[in-house]
């Protein structure tokens, strides 16, 4: 009986998310990124999916990862902080490798300022998830493990 790899996921939040929980609140919830990516975490581990965790304030390194990802992710979780709305380098990484992507948001960009409401990376992703704060993040983590789980090649 041959066993199989336990999913796989990579999440990335992008710049500025470091400071979750210490400024804006009212926008953001009072929870920490370390919070909030223990939360996916353990409900990776629930599902018995594994979840790898980052941060980074660089547009490059944030296209390195996704880059590299294949092979060793089965999906990526991805809040590109305020790169969403600038990003072509973003939106191209994810349109060039085969991993399901998911955009997740803390907030409602669409009841923000208008220059939020665009989003240069979701026309590469498989869904996005916004305005729900910390719950977006574990949120995001069941509807990639669903996908993935509906999608396994047997
Ligand atoms: O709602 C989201 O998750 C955003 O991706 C957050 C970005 C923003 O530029 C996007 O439009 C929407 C900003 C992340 C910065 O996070 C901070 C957290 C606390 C204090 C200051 C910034």
């Amino acid at each position: 009986m041959s066993k199989t790899k336990p999913l796989s996921l990579l999440f990335i939040s992008g710049p500025n998310l470091q400071l979750l929980g210490r400024r804006e609140p009212e926008v953001y919830g009072h929870d920490t990124l370390d919070d909030l990516y223990a939360r996916a975490k353990a409900r990776a581990a629930e599902r018995g999916a594994a979840l790898e965790a980052r941060q980074t304030n660089h547009e490059g390194t944030i296209v390195d990862w996704i880059g590299e990802a294949p092979g060793t992710f089965d999906g990526i979780l991805i809040n590109p902080g305020a790169y969403t709305h600038t990003s072509i380098a973003i939106h191209d990484a994810i349109a060039g490798v085969a991993l399901p992507t998911i955009e997740v948001h803390l907030s409602n960009v669409h009841a923000r300022e208008a220059f939020r409401r665009h989003s240069a990376v979701a026309p590469a992703c498989l869904g996005v998830i916004m305005g729900l704060r910390g719950d977006g993040y574990v949120l995001a983590v069941d509807a990639m493990l669903n996908h993935l789980e509906r999608h396994a090649k047997r």
